[in-house]
């Protein structure tokens, strides 16, 4: 089934110039680009996009690292593109993705993993109406 995901390539990623490599994996894929934006998260969007991990330990460290520099946040639309794109990324621990993966091939660091993918239809409808709120759900 068609359907929508937001990607970020996170700071870690735009710093070390990696928008390119994580953008082509899902253009080489064959998944469209519906939307796309460099930008600086401000504290509360990030807050409420990261809202599930609220009370986990790492969380301040988190919302501190997603908000440090830009990011780029994208739209992605593709058949299973949901699921796709979790497993084009590797598992949230680098040192535990599969190779060839972008987090196995690309970080070492669980708190630096280059990149980020909605997890459920339901996380990829309120992730995209957090970020791209202009736009219209088909
Ligand atoms: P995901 O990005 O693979 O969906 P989540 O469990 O949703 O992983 O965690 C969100 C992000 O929080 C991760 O991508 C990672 O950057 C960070 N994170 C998750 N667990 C830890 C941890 O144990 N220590 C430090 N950072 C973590
Ligand atoms: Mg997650």
């Amino acid at each position: 089934m068609s359907e929508r995901t937001l990607v970020l390539v996170k700071p870690d990623g735009v710093a070390r110039g990696l928008v390119g490599e994580v953008l082509g994996r899902l253009e080489r894929k064959g998944f469209e680009l519906v939307a796309m934006e460099l930008r600086t998260l401000d504290r509360a969007t990030a807050e409420e996009h990261y809202g599930e991990h609220r009370d986990k330990p790492f969380f301040a460290d988190l919302v501190a690292f997603i908000t440090s520099a830009p990011l780029v946040a994208a739209v992605v639309q593709g058949r299973d593109v949901i699921a796709s794109w979790r497993t084009m990324m590797g598992a949230t621990d680098p040192a535990k993705a599969a190779p060839g993966t972008i987090r196995a091939d690309l970080a070492t660091e669980t708190s630096q993993n280059v990149t980020h993918g909605s997890d459920s239809p339901e996380s990829a409808a309120r992730e995209i109406a957090l970020f791209f709120p202009d736009l219209a759900q088909r």
